[in-house]
């Protein structure tokens, strides 16, 4: 694939979007002003969103996996694993005010995050190497928050909107790897002291270990290899779940314990 936009419009659709972001305001899906746009003018929009931040000071610390699951592919209709960066400024801490601002529709994922301890590339990363590369691994709790119109969009656009990046919550307790079994690992998902969903890992491609291969190996189509230290989460086990402020929302994971959170404005 090869793109299909001159650099006028890439830098034009990155500055839509920041400006979407910054200002929570949603936009139409960007391939109804470009239905040509394919997933390389879309990485390189999201480059571009990538290289502004850092220019700005935001720190890249690591990168996420999205629309992994099965349950995810079927709740947005759409079959293909993305990827997208965090930066420091994305990370919140689990607490009991937990702040929505400048968010959009957002919606919560409970997640499984591995941190390396050394260089991953692509392009023929696989579960195996993501495993001898790690160093724990943790919940996560994400915050996604898409800046098109009704959380509605494609593949092109979703990945030119930083696969709907917006805010994430490490949980505290870490294992090791070989401790746990990443597949049979459960999660349940509740807001307000009600279950909103609930899964297996092995939902994850099988195992989250090869989301993590799937970033490495699509990063490497980017130029770009995971430095040791990353953080890198592996998508969403369930389905989201929609949040507003005042929701208290607790991600049980079994033996990684509770993140709990209560949402404010
Ligand atoms: C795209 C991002 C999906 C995940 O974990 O699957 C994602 C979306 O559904 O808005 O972060
Ligand atoms: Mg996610």
């Amino acid at each position: 694939m090869t793109k299909t936009l001159s650099d006028a419009e890439i830098y034009a659709l990155a500055d839509l979007m920041a400006d979407a972001r910054d200002n929570a305001r949603s936009v139409p899906k960007l391939t109804i002003q470009h239905p040509n746009m394919n997933l390389d003018d879309a990485y390189a929009v999201q480059n571009e969103l990538r290289r502004r931040l850092v220019a700005a000071g935001e720190k890249v610390i690591g990168w996420k996996a999205g629309l992994t699951s099965k349950n995810k592919m079927v709740q947005m209709g759409l079959a293909l694993p993305t990827i997208g960066f965090l930066t420091d400024k994305m990370a919140l801490v689990e607490g009991p005010k937990v702040s929505l601002k400048g968010l959009i529709h957002p919606k919560v994922e409970s997640e499984i995050a591995f941190v390396t301890k050394s260089e991953l590339r692509g392009p023929d990363c696989t579960e195996h190497d993501v495993l001898a590369a790690t160093d724990f691994v943790c919940a996560a709790l994400e915050v996604i928050d898409s800046r098109f119109v009704d959380f509605k969009f494609d593949g092109p656009s979703v990945v030119a909107d930083n696969s709907s990046s917006a805010r994430y919550i490490p949980g505290a307790r870490a294992r090791y790897p070989a401790d746990v079994d990443l597949r049979t690992i459960g999660v349940v998902l509740e807001r307000n002291g009600e279950i909103a969903a609930m899964g297996a890992a092995a939902d994850v491609m099988g195992h989250p270990a090869r989301a993590i291969a799937m970033v490495v190996n699509v990063m490497a189509s980017l130029g770009l290899s995971l430095p040791a230290g990353s953080f890198v989460m592996s998508g969403a086990v369930t389905a989201a779940v929609s949040i507003k402020p005042g929701d208290v929302v607790v991600s049980r994971f079994l033996e990684f314990g509770d993140i709990s959170v209560k949402f404010v404005d």
